[in-house]
């Protein structure tokens, strides 16, 4: 017998036959990301559903010196899902479990494979709300959300991910849990290895559950109002108080929606960028302004991604400036003559672009261009997706020096045998990768 089916059928003893999966066609669906970017191969993707079953899961993997890659929904941008080097895939899906609202304390405990979507229902169905929420809801998970420090569009009003978690559960790679889900909101007992875990994209253990903060709903139904701008500072000055979400899209990806998801032109006017607040009051704008009121209008803004991986694989990045530089930066980045058509979205008030590049005729050297210039403005080269595989060299060159040193010694010093995702952070360029690629 091969040491391939020693491990399969160990795995299978832990989580049982049925979830542990081999053939080509049942792990089409976890070894490529959700651009068609990367697409990698595995031993076999396991499935477990109690956190005994991770514990074993990675006993056995560590026992046979085969690396471990943990995937949630596998809706990451950045390569950190993929098991690019025939790593066994660990997905935390069945982990599904989610506890009772304590309504008082405004907290819950959920396992890691819940759904975004999942958990804001459970919220909403107890008369609150999760403070998390982005496009990809319907499969993006917990543990994954955790993992990545997540961001999406109500971080004006809630703040990232980071700032949801109470508490964890987490499986070490020597196999040892982890366990605080108490939810005290506020502690002074010495260092907190679980903040560790938040943005640690699977590095450092694997999340089996999560304390997590919950917020009282907006009292009203919001006003989602898009704004016509010149420049993104006339958008920028909306950030205040009772917004709880403000986004930007250039007309590049105005048209490309229109054009492809066949929605109405939304304004009679053209401008370079167009502003999506979501508000408690309608914001405050000067007469005249052609800004039109419609809840509709989050079409035009929640369909970009998807609309551009339509088109092809799209050369992606997430980046971020301080938002009082967001316009030096599109005037530089014009001035970078990209190769490939540009799309420029994002988050406001976090000064956070999605710079999308379709039909690229040289990827490598628009991420270069791109991530350069970010570094020259003391930006930052990933704002909520993550490093990944994707910015992994370009992470270890930019970041301080001291802080790459000391992140790879607390990676030795928790995972000294490399079992847990060794690509992320710490990798190299992996084969297979198709960004610019037309579709
Ligand atoms: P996966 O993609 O499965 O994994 C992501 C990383 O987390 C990997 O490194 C993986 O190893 C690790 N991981 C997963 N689960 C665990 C676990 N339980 N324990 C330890 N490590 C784990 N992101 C934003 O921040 N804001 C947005 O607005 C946003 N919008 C999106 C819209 C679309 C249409 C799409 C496709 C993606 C979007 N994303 C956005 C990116 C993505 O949804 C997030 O990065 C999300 O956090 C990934 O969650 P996931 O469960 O799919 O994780
Ligand atoms: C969003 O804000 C996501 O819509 C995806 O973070 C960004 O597609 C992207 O580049
Ligand atoms: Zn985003």
């Amino acid at each position: 017998m091969s040491d391939d089916d020693l491990l399969i059928r160990a795995l299978a003893g832990a989580v049982g036959p049925h979830h542990v999966l081999a053939g080509a066609d049942l792990v089409a669906g976890f070894v490529a990301d959700w651009t068609g970017r990367w697409v990698g191969h595995t031993k076999a993707v396991v499935r477990p559903a109690t956190v005994e079953q991770v514990q074993a899961v990675v006993a056995i993997c560590a026992a046979h010196a085969v690396p471990i890659v943990p995937q949630g929904g596998n809706t990451g941008l950045v390569g950190g899902s993929i098991p690019h080097r025939g790593e066994v895939v660990v997905s935390l899906r069945r982990l599904d479990r989610l506890g009772p609202v304590d309504v008082g304390a405004r907290e819950v405990t959920v396992e890691a494979g819940v759904t975004i979507a999942a958990l804001q229902d459970h919220a909403r169905r107890a008369g609150l709300a999760y403070g998390v929420d982005l496009a990809s809801r319907d499969s993006a998970t917990v543990g994954g959300t955790i993992a990545t420090n997540a961001g999406g569009m109500n971080v004006v009003a809630y703040g990232d991910t980071r700032s949801q978690v109470l508490g964890l559960q987490v499986v070490f790679a020597d196999g040892r849990v982890g366990n605080r889900l108490t939810g005290v909101v506020k502690e002074s007992t010495g260092p907190d290895p679980f903040r560790l875990m938040v943005g640690s994209e699977g590095t450092l253990g694997i999340i089996t559950a999560a304390r997590l903060r919950l917020v009282r709903p907006a009292s009203e139904a919001p006003h989602v109002t898009l704004v016509p701008v010149e420049t993104l500072a006339e958008g920028v000055r909306h950030v205040g108080p009772g917004v709880r979400a403000i986004e930007f899209f250039d007309h590049a990806c105005l048209e490309l929606v229109i054009e492809h998801r066949h929605l109405a032109r939304p304004l009679d006017v053209e401008a370079p960028f167009y502003v999506l607040i979501e508000s408690a009051e309608l914001p405050d704008l000067e007469e005249g302004t052609p800004a039109v009121v419609d809840r509709r209008l989050w079409a035009y803004r929640e369909n970009i991604t998807e609309t551009l991986n339509q088109q092809g694989v799209p050369v992606k990045l997430d980046v971020a400036v301080p938002p009082d530089q967001m316009d030096t930066f599109v005037v530089l980045l014009r001035e970078l003559e990209v190769a490939g058509e540009v799309y420029l979205f994002g988050h406001l008030a976090e000064g956070n672009f999605h710079v999308n590049v379709l039909a690229s005729t040289d990827p490598a050297r628009v991420v270069d261009q791109v991530l350069g210039l970010v570094a020259q403005m003391g930006g930052a080269i990933a704002s909520e997706h993550g490093i990944g595989i994707a910015k992994a060299a370009w992470w270890r060159r930019t970041a301080d020096p001291t802080f790459v040193a000391v992140s790879r010694e607390i990676k030795e010093a928790l995972d000294p045998g490399r079992i847990l995702n060794p690509e992320v952070f710490w990798g190299e360029e992996p084969p297979g990768r198709r960004d610019g690629e037309a579709g």
